[in-house]
């Protein structure tokens, strides 16, 4: 069976496909170069399901889709839900230097702890079913920008347990206990037991 992830970011897809290497994946840039689902939803549960059901109805396949963020508790979340939205079109190299000033008078290491959270959600256009998994990680804004492995905000997301971000850590490590793999891990052993013929 093949699955189409519903993802226009690259860098999810290559690690989706590492994180669960025994199921054939699709990518939306197979089929086409222009797809967007506008995240309307006000939760991350939400807007997976929005990008899974959109691509499941418009291509006739089973689809997954993740929704993604990094959340700061002592500044209210952001940029959570909104992370994507966040100073968007502009290179991520700006948007870490704006969360990193407005982290800049927090140097307590509680002022400084933040996590990633990713909802996984499954959808079947045949029967309409929809499955959801969530995982996240814990850890720490970093003093600055360091590395350039992963993609996004991993640069200034150390892990708990690490002294080093995941944009210093590599593809394997952070595939190994990431918000990703905790919630594609959790949604397949869903869909293996709970999904309908
Ligand atoms: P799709 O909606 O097409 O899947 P996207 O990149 O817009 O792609 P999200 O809406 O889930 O995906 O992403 C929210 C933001 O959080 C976006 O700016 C990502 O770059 C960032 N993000 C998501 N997962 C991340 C990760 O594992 N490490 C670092 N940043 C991440």
């Amino acid at each position: 069976m093949k699955i189409l992830l519903a993802t226009t970011n690259r860098f999810k897809v290559r690690e989706i496909t590492e994180i669960i290497p025994d199921v054939e994946f699709l990518a939306i840039s197979d089929f086409t170069d222009h797809w967007e689902v506008e995240e309307v939803g006000a939760t991350f549960e939400e807007n997976s399901l929005l990008k899974a059901k959109t691509a499941a109805h418009y291509f006739g396949i089973i689809s997954i889709a993740d929704d993604s963020g990094l959340e700061i508790p002592i500044l209210s979340y952001f940029p959570g839900v909104q992370s994507s939205r966040f100073l968007e079109d502009r290179p991520f190299e700006e948007k870490m230097k704006a969360v990193l000033e407005r982290m800049s008078s927090f140097d307590k290491p509680e002022e400084r702890v933040a996590r990633f959270r990713t909802v996984a959600t499954y959808y079947d256009p045949l029967t309409g079913q929809s499955l959801s998994a969530e995982g996240v990680v814990e850890g720490s804004i970093a003093e600055r920008i360091s590395g350039d492995n992963g993609f996004g905000y991993d640069p200034i997301f150390i892990p708990k347990g690490f002294d080093r971000t995941f944009g210093e850590l590599s593809d394997i490590i952070k595939n190994n206990f990431s918000h990703r793999s905790r919630a594609f891990h959790k949604l397949f052993e869903r869909i293996k037991s709970e999904a309908l013929p």
